[in-house]
C-alpha cells in the first residue's frame, strides 16, 4: 500500500538543502592548534588520555582533486528527544558517504543508543532516505534514552560493528549522549579497535551550546512553531478581550525556548527561570509580579494577556529546589512509600519526613501539584519537570492573590485563565529551511571526518546568520567543552549545559523591553507559521537568539 502525503510532504521531499560551499566539490582538512577542556583540565586529560586535547578541524575547499576513497560502513544512533531536523542529518551522511563512494554503507541502529547495545539494525537504503528527506521526526530508525556508560554496551557495540563492519558510529544527540559519546570513542581508541565515534549537537532545548557550537539542531523550529501558537492565542486574547493565556513551554532547565519565543512573539509577560535564581525570587514573588501587570491592565479595561512560563522554573525558585532534592533523596528507591495506599497516607508520610520550611512549602501547594513533585523520577532520579503543571499552580497563586486585592477593593477587573503547554506540538515538525539545510550540512561533515579517520569529534557548522552558502565547517574534539559536575553523588565528565546568559544580548534585549510588551498599548507579534517556500527573508531567518547574539538586530 503506498503511503498518502499531504501536497507539502511531496514538495519537501523534493527539496534540496542549501549546503555551505566549504562542503562542495574538492575539500581539505586544515587543523588548528591543541585544545584544552573549559575547565579541569587536569582531570579531563586523565580521564581522556587518547582524545584529548586534539586541534580544531576546519574543511575548505581545496584546488587539489581528491583522491578516491574506500567504502565505508557507518552506524547512526538518535539519541533522546526528537528535534526537526534529525532525519536530515542521517540523509546528508548517507549522500555525502555515497558520494565517496557507492559502495558504502549506512545502518542505523534502531530504537536509540539500545540498538547498538541490543544489535538490532537496519541497512538505510537510497529507497528508505528518501521518503524521509526534510521531514520531521526521528521515526526513520526511533529514539531512545538508554545511556551508552558502561563497558560491556561498549563491548556489544564493538561486536555488531565488527559484524557489520562498521569503521564509525555518528551519535545524534544532546549534552548527555554526545558526552556518552566522547567516552566511548575514548574507550574505543584504548582499546584500539578502530571504531571512531562522531557527536552531532541535537536538541529543541538549545542548551548543547558554546563558543564552537552556535545552536543546537530542532532549536529553530521548535521555537517557530510555538510562536506561530502563541502569536494566534495573542490574536484570539485581543479579539475576545477575556482570557489571561498561561503558556508553559518545554526545554528542561534552559530558559532559551520561552526567551526566544518571547522574542518571536512579545508576550505581556515572559518568565526565565535562569533570573528568578538569580534573584533568589520565592513563588510568592513571582505570583506579585504576575499580579502587579494583570491589575495595571485591567485598569485599561484590558481582563486578557499571555504568560509564558519556561518548563523548568519550579527547580530555580531556590526553595522549591531545596524541597524537590529533599523529595528526590527520599523517594528514591523507597518501597514503604510505594506501598503506601492512597494519596492521603502518602500525603502524610511526605509531610513527616520533609524538614520544616520544606514541609510548610509543600503544604502549601496546591494538592495536585504537590503530588505531581512526588510522582516517579526519570532515570537520573530527578523529578520530570515536564509532568509538572506550572501554569495551573500560577493560575491558582494569582486567582487567590487578585481574590484578596479586591476584597480589599484594590482591583476591580476580572480574571479568567486558560492554560496551556507547548512541547511535543514542535519536536516533530517539518524542520524550517534553517534546520534542513543546517543538519544536512552536520550530515555531510561527519561523513568528512569519519573519512579523515577522525574520532571524539562533534561535527559543528558554524557562521549560522550568513547565507548557507558562506556558512563554515569543521569538528571540534568534544573533550574541549567538558567540564567536571557532580552528578548523583559522583563527580563526572560532562559537556557544560549553557542556560540563559543573564549578560547576554538575548536576554539583554528582552530585559529593555519587556515593559513595554506588559503595557496597555498591545505589542503582540504575529509570527505565523513556518514558511518553506517564497523570499528569504520570510524562509530563511534564523532565529532572534541567535541574530542577537550575533549582533545582527
Ligand atoms: P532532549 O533533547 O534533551 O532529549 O530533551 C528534549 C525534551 O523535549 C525536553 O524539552 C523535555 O523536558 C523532554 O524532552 C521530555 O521528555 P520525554 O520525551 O521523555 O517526554
Amino acid at each position: 500500500m503506498t503511503m498518502q502525503k499531504s501536497p507539502l510532504q511531496i514538495a519537501r521531499q523534493s527539496y534540496q538543502p542549501k549546503m555551505p560551499r566549504a562542503l562542495r566539490g574538492n575539500l581539505r582538512l586544515t587543523e588548528g592548534n591543541k585544545t584544552q577542556s573549559v575547565a579541569d583540565q587536569d582531570d579531563i586529560q586523565k580521564l581522556f588520555p587518547n582524545t584529548y586535547g586534539m586541534p580544531v578541524i576546519t574543511l575548505e575547499t581545496a584546488a587539489e582533486v581528491n583522491t578516491p576513497k574506500d567504502a565505508i560502513n557507518v552506524g547512526v544512533i538518535l539519541s533522546g528527544g526528537q528535534a526537526p531536523g534529525g532525519h536530515n542529518v542521517i540523509c546528508g551522511l548517507f549522500d555525502g558517504l555515497k558520494t565517496m563512494n557507492k559502495d558504502s554503507k549506512l545502518y542505523g541502529f534502531l530504537g536509540g543508543p539500545s540498538g547498538l547495545i541490543d544489535g538490532k539494525y537496519e541497512e538505510l537504503t537510497a529507497d528508505i532516505i528518501d521518503e524521509y528527506r526534510n521531514t520531521g521526526g526521528f521515526d526513520i530508525i526511533g529514539s531512545g534514552r538508554t545511556k551508552l556508560e558502561e563497558t560491556w554496551q561498549f563491548d556489544n557495540g564493538i561486536e555488531i560493528c565488527n559484524h557489520l563492519n562498521i569503521k564509525a558510529i555518528v551519535i545524534i544527540g544532546g549534552d548527555d549522549s554526545n558526552t556518552n559519546a566522547c567516552v566511548l570513542a575514548e574507550y574505543y581508541k584504548q582499546k584500539g579497535c578502530g571504531i571512531q565515534v562522531i557527536g552531532c549537537p541535537k536538541t529543541i532545548d538549545g542548551d548543547l551550546k558554546n563558543a564552537m557550537i552556535e545552536t543546537s539542531f530542532g532549536f529553530d523550529t521548535a521555537c517557530k512553531v510555538y510562536s506561530e501558537l502563541i502569536g494566534n492565542i495573542q490574536r484570539d486574547a485581543n479579539s475576545a478581550k477575556k482570557y489571561w493565556h498561561f503558556i508553559r513551554l518545554m526545554g528542561r532547565s534552559a530558559s532559551h525556548i520561552a526567551l526566544e519565543c518571547a522574542l518571536q512573539s512579545q508576550p505581556n509577560i515572559c518568565l526565565i527561570s535562569e533570573e528568578v535564581e538569580a534573584k533568589k525570587m520565592t513563588l510568592n514573588d513571582i505570583v506579585e509580579d504576575i499580579v502587579k501587570v494583570i491589575v495595571e491592565r485591567s485598569k485599561a479595561g484590558m481582563n486578557f494577556g499571555t504568560v509564558l512560563i519556561p518548563e523548568g522554573l519550579i527547580e530555580f525558585i531556590p526553595a522549591m529546589r531545596v524541597l524537590i532534592q529533599e523529595l528526590n533523596d527520599l523517594l528514591a528507591d523507597n518501597a514503604e512509600f510505594a506501598g503506601l495506599e492512597g494519596d492521603d497516607a502518602k500525603r502524610e508520610y511526605i509531610k513527616e519526613k520533609l524538614t520544616p520550611a520544606s514541609c510548610e512549602l509543600y503544604r502549601s501547594l496546591p494538592k495536585a501539584i504537590a503530588k505531581q513533585l512526588t510522582m516517579d523520577r526519570d532515570p537520573h532520579g530527578n523529578v520530570q519537570v515536564s509532568l509538572i503543571e506550572t501554569e495551573k499552580l500560577l493560575i491558582e497563586m494569582v486567582s487567590k492573590k487578585l481574590a484578596q486585592l479586591k476584597a480589599n477593593g484594590l482591583y476591580s477587573g476580572k480574571f479568567s485563565a486558560q492554560h496551556h503547554f507547548f512541547g511535543y506540538e514542535g519536536r516533530c515538525a517539518t524542520p524550517s529551511n534553517f534546520d534542513a539545510d543546517y543538519c544536512y550540512s552536520l550530515g555531510q561533515t561527519a561523513v568528512q571526518l569519519i573519512a579523515a579517520g577522525k574520532t571524539g569529534y562533534m561535527s559543528v557548522v558554524r557562521n549560522l546568520t550568513e547565507p548557507a552558502e558562506d556558512w563554515q565547517a569543521g569538528g571540534v574534539p568534544i573533550t574541549m567543552m567538558m567540564n567536571m559536575e557532580r552528578r548523583n553523588g559522583k563527580l563526572k565528565p560532562v559537556i557544560q549545559k549553557a542556560l540563559v546568559d543573564l549578560n547576554g544580548a538575548p536576554f539583554k534585549y528582552f530585559e529593555k523591553h519587556r515593559a513595554a510588551w506588559a503595557d496597555v498599548n498591545t505589542s503582540y507579534i504575529y509570527p505565523g507559521p513556518i514558511q518553506y517556500y517564497g523570499p528569504s527573508e520570510v524562509c530563511d531567518q534564523p532565529t532572534k537568539t541567535l541574530l542577537l547574539e550575533h549582533g545582527k538586530m
